[in-house]
């Protein structure tokens, strides 16, 4: 069984740094995971990709050559490797029993507008046989403003309806909103699980009442979508990083359908069988 697991969320939110915080801690595990760089903008990584999209374009080429702005150029990139699915094909051919951590852009036009990203997540799964999953990262300090926190919601949904595949939401630099002790600030702790009915009040509050209906239709979406919890994320804490990943290994069922290895030195007849 092959794995992938699509890293998605906005700019910044700490996606490419989420990435090498899961290839390091699987190394520490003994297990081999290894990186695909989905991003044609993205300038450095500190693990090297295995697969990289820009060995088969380069968004600073589309914007000199064809003369796109970025946005338009990222969009002509996906649009080149969905109609070069060949190369995919080869760059994945030697990765059997693997584990794939993919670093995606985050504009939210390749998930909904044009349906680029999930068009290749259900190419890697129907096609090549990958179990497929998502995280969405949202920024801690997105959520220091209500009516960001439903903004940042909603993307993650939306996000979530379009890939068509189960996903993890994550809380990021949780580091940048502990007190002096160590502990979660309760401003922001209490958006991890919140109560939606307590959110609707706190929205209320700050909105026009013409407003409220829409809030309210909004709450109930996410209450029946059951998308409303978020795992803190501290890259700084192997133990965060930790239990992030047993999530997504959850998830995707990680593992669970593989066959019990043979030792080597032993062959099959050696295993005595009760009748
Ligand atoms: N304090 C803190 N900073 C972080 C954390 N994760 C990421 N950052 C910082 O946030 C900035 C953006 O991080 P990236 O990992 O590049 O974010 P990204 O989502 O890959 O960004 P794009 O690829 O540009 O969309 C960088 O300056 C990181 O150092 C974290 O857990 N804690
Ligand atoms: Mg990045």
């Amino acid at each position: 069984m092959r794995y992938a697991v699509l890293v998605t969320g906005p700019a910044g939110a700490g996606k490419s740094t989420f990435c090498a915080s899961l290839i390091t801690h699987a190394q520490t595990l003994g297990r081999t995971v290894h990186l695909f760089n989905l991003d044609p903008a993205a300038e450095r990584f500190e693990y090297e990709p295995s697969v990289d999209i820009r060995d088969l374009i380069n968004l600073q080429d589309v914007m000199e050559e064809l003369e796109f702005g970025p946005n338009g150029g990222l969009i002509y990139c996906f649009e080149y490797l969905l109609n070069n699915l060949d190369w995919l094909d080869e760059e994945l051919n030697s990765y059997e029993d693997d584990y794939l951590i993919i670093d995606c852009p985050g504009q939210i036009e390749l998930y909904t507008h044009v349906p680029l990203l999930p068009r290749l997540a259900s190419y890697l799964s129907t096609n090549l046989n990958f179990r497929v999953s998502a995280t969405y990262l949202i920024d801690s300090q997105f959520m220091q403003d209500k009516s960001k926190f439903f903004a940042g919601v909603m993307s993650a949904m939306s996000c979530m309806l379009a890939l068509g595949i189960s996903m993890v939401c994550i809380m990021s630099k949780m580091d940048l909103v502990k007190d002096k002790k160590g502990r979660i600030r309760p401003e922001i702790g209490r958006y991890l699980d919140p109560d939606p009915e307590l959110l609707l009040e706190d929205v209320n509050s700050t909105t026009n009442p013409k407003y409220h209906a829409l809030n309210r239709a909004v709450v109930s979406l996410i209450e029946d979508q059951n998308l409303v919890s978020f795992l803190p994320l501290d890259v700084s804490s192997e133990d965060s990083v930790n239990t992030v990943m047993s999530h997504i290994d959850n998830m995707m069922q990680y593992g669970e359908d593989e066959e019990p290895k043979i030792p080597k030195d032993m062959d099959e007849g050696d295993f005595e069988v009760d009748e």
